[in-house]
């Protein structure tokens, strides 16, 4: 789905056919620990790789994606909360930055696309406050709880090079990269 495009059906074509589905990286991939650097200007070509990173992160299917995740080590962050059969509600964060996060935590049992099929719970402040630029590059502010405040952190982590399974035991987090790895091998004969 474009967020904006020609209004003359025609036109609009070449627009849709110039979406791309992108390839999202897995664990133990070292792309996945790069640090992400902030974008400059948010302009027609990173509003362009937003558009592919939320059909990339719909056709997964998954509520959050990380630039990173596509190879792409800039501060960008797209999201989607809204359940199977609800209307989409996309949100773009660029150079997003965290703040006030609360003392009170919450667990969540998390999952992320670049560590497929595994879900453990994670503790995160419960709330937290989201400075960022959106789609059209005008600054906002969040206050996130829930969710939505779980999954920024989690996002934010990936733009540090930081994935879930780094805030669990190394026991689990090596029981779950081992598993990944044996996954890999198979699916490469
Ligand atoms: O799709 C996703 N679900 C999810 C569930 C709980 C906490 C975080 C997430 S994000 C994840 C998609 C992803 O990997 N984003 O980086
Ligand atoms: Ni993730």
């Amino acid at each position: 789905m474009r967020a904006f495009g020609s209004l003359d059906g025609g036109g609009a074509e070449p627009y849709l056919s110039a979406m791309a589905i992108r390839e999202i990286l897995t664990a133990p991939d070292p792309r996945l620990r790069e640090k992400s650097r902030p974008v400059e200007t948010v302009d027609d070509g990173v509003r362009a790789l937003m558009d592919d990173m939320l059909e990339t992160m719909y056709k997964a299917p998954g509520i959050g994606l990380a630039a990173i995740q596509v190879g792409v080590p800039l501060r960008i962050v797209v999201m989607d909360l809204a359940g199977e059969g609800e209307d989409k509600k996309p949100m773009f964060f660029v150079n997003p930055t965290v703040s006030d996060q609360s003392e009170e935590s919450s667990l969540y049992e998390e999952g992320c696309l670049s560590v497929p099929e595994f879900f453990e719970e994670v503790e995160r402040p419960s709330r937290c406050r989201v400075s960022f630029l959106d789609y059209h590059g005008r600054p906002q502010v969040l206050e996130a709880e829930g969710l939505l405040a779980t999954c920024i952190q989690h996002e934010m982590d990936h733009l540090e090079g930081v994935l879930f399974i780094d805030r669990l035991s190394r026991l689990k987090r090596e029981r779950i990269l081992k598993r990944i790895k044996k996954e890999q091998r198979l699916a490469a004969e």
